[in-house]
């Protein structure tokens, strides 16, 4: 059958998880947040990429409702974690503009018990291109609810710079492309990252460095003044259960 028959069905038949990736703190190297990453595991495609399912989730607008899913289930789980431990949440634009965003949230919020600032709601700069005012004031709605923002992927996509002066988004993340650079050599990416550090510190917004697969990488963010760090190195994306039990090794 088709995939998009069955992602559909996917929801109902408990098809969907939430995979979480740590990110932590660059000096102390402890865990700030997970940053919840969805997984579809379908009997009949086997285990569907995000990469696929997600833009035809999109363009079907079936991330309405599988983003509500996920919002509740990354706020229930969140409240299992030591309450300085956030969790964040990737949104769609899609899911920006429909009109009872803003009222999802606060239900997911309500029925976990989650105080709203551990959770934090990460988009990207493409969701300014279509409908920035819609955009701008619904998150300015979810910032005034106690809620974090932060900007994905920073640099890769239409980037106007002219949102960054509007909204104060607690992070920016700066995309693994630019770590990877750098990593390898490559100037300009590391000139980059340095700029992107500059220009947050100034905004008073955090950066976080993605991507970040070895200690040399490590280092070389911590170097380049990123505050948080997210990446292979720390961890994978793991399943809930393996995410709650990093709190009784390390702490
Ligand atoms: O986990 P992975 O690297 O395969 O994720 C691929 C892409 O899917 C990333 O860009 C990520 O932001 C996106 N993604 C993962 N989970 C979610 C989700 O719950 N909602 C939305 N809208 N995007 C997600
Ligand atoms: O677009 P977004 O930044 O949300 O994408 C998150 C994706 O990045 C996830 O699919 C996750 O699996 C992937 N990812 C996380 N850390 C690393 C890493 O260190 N290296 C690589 N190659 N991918 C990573
Ligand atoms: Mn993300
Ligand atoms: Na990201």
């Amino acid at each position: 059958r088709k995939l998009e028959f069955s992602l559909r069905r996917a929801l109902e038949l408990n098809e969907m998880s939430l995979n979480y990736q740590p990110v932590v703190d660059a000096q102390t190297e402890q865990v700030v947040s997970f940053e919840a990453l969805l997984r579809w595991n379908s009997p009949e495609h086997g285990s569907v990429s995000p990469a696929k399912f997600i833009p035809m989730a999109e363009d079907t607008r079936l991330i309405v409702p599988i983003g509500e899913w996920v919002l509740r289930e990354a706020c229930r789980e969140a409240t299992r974690w030591p309450g300085h431990v956030k969790v964040a949440v990737n949104v769609s634009g899609e899911q920006l503009l429909d009109p009872h965003f803003s009222t999802t949230v606060v239900a997911a919020l309500a029925a976990s018990g989650l105080p709203p600032a551990r959770l934090e709601i990460e988009v990207t700069e493409s969701i300014f291109v279509r409908d920035g005012t819609t955009a701008r004031n619904t998150l300015e709605q979810i910032m005034a609810l106690g809620c974090s923002v932060a900007l994905d992927d920073f640099g890769t996509g239409y980037s106007s710079l002219g949102y960054l002066r509007k909204l104060r988004f607690s992070t920016i993340k700066v995309d693994r492309s630019f770590v990877q650079g750098a990593a390898t050599g490559n100037p300009e990416s590391l000139a980059i990252i340095r700029a992107v550090v500059a220009m947050a510190q100034s905004l008073e917004m955090t950066t976080t460095a993605e991507g970040v697969e070895t200690e040399a990488e490590l280092n070389m963010v911590r170097n380049l003044g990123a505050n948080k760090v997210q990446g292979y190195y720390f961890g994978r994306p793991m399943v809930a259960s393996e995410a709650n039990r990093l709190f009784y090794q390390h702490n």
